[in-house]
């Protein structure tokens, strides 16, 4: 029985962000090559590929480049750019070493400030991807670096045909490989929505309508991130699964107003009655 759990974290230096993470090794895979890290301003995933454990290695090691971000409110864009610079630098040269051709995805969000003001920064490398719900709208925030995209942006592949499409797993760019750069969005952060950052053992594994359906079931992001995963347990699991979910408040002001009117009229005789 693979350990999973699930944690829903508040972090002091953002008390406006639930999030949640939780990943798993699947019903196929031996090992677990994907790594994450979800800890304010960061909430990143890198799916790690390679012989024996390099894919692992590889992708602990694309993580680790951004542990030197985490805690700080102050982040500039730069930096973050730097971080995948040093990821690139270390996979690579893991993969020399190893000659197992190690690499790795990455995607996710970044918290940065700009004159101020928070901002996501999204950043992709390879296929896994970031999603995002405001209000009753799904979109995905990433493009894959795929031999699949390619070829549907070539139109030599019809979106209904992506599901039998056989070469589903090969990627066009990885962070390792040569000629790999990210791509980078710049985003104001929202009050209200919902940041999703996934591998391809969840986004594989359900269609988009199931994601956002699921998203829209829960509203508690802990709850989220554990029905997703055993979802894409349920649908055969043929990859590793990794989730990361983060919640930006509505309102945090409006939040506080519902904490103070509910203890305002819950009255001790009331609890009676209801026990
Ligand atoms: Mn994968």
């Amino acid at each position: 029985m693979p350990s999973r759990s699930v944690t829903v974290e508040v972090s002091e230096a953002s008390p406006q962000l639930r999030v949640a993470a939780s990943t798993d090794a699947g019903r196929q895979r031996r090992g677990n090559e994907d790594s994450h890290l979800a800890e304010f301003p960061v909430y990143i995933v890198a799916d790690g590929m390679g012989g024996h454990d390099a894919g692992a290695v590889a992708s602990a090691s694309v993580v680790r480049a951004f542990s030197g971000l985490v805690g700080r409110d102050d982040v500039r864009p730069d930096e973050v750019a730097d971080a995948i610079r040093r990821a690139h630098q270390t996979v690579a040269a893991l993969s020399d070493r190893t000659r197992r051709g190690a690499g790795s995805t990455l995607t996710g969000v970044v918290q940065v400030r700009h004159d101020g003001l928070p901002y996501w920064l999204v950043l992709n490398v390879g296929d896994s991807r970031v999603y995002r719900v405001v209000g009753a709208r799904f979109e995905r925030m990433t493009i894959d670096h795929s031999y699949m995209q390619e070829q549907l942006d070539a139109g030599n592949l019809a979106p209904d045909e992506v599901e039998t499409f056989e070469h589903k797993n090969v990627i066009t760019r990885a962070v390792g490989a040569p000629d790999s750069p990210a791509d980078y969005w710049v985003h104001p952060v929202e009050a209200g929505e919902r940041i999703l950052i996934c591998s391809d053992g969840l986004h594989g594994e359900l269609s988009e309508a199931e994601l956002y359906d699921v998203l829209a079931h829960h509203a508690d992001p802990g709850e989220a991130v554990d029905d997703l995963v055993q979802r894409a347990l349920d649908h055969g699991g043929h990859d590793n699964i990794t989730v990361v979910l983060v919640d930006v408040a509505e309102n945090p002001s409006a939040e506080e107003h519902d904490e103070a009117a509910r203890l305002e009229t819950s009255s001790p005789t009331e609890d009676n009655t209801d026990a």
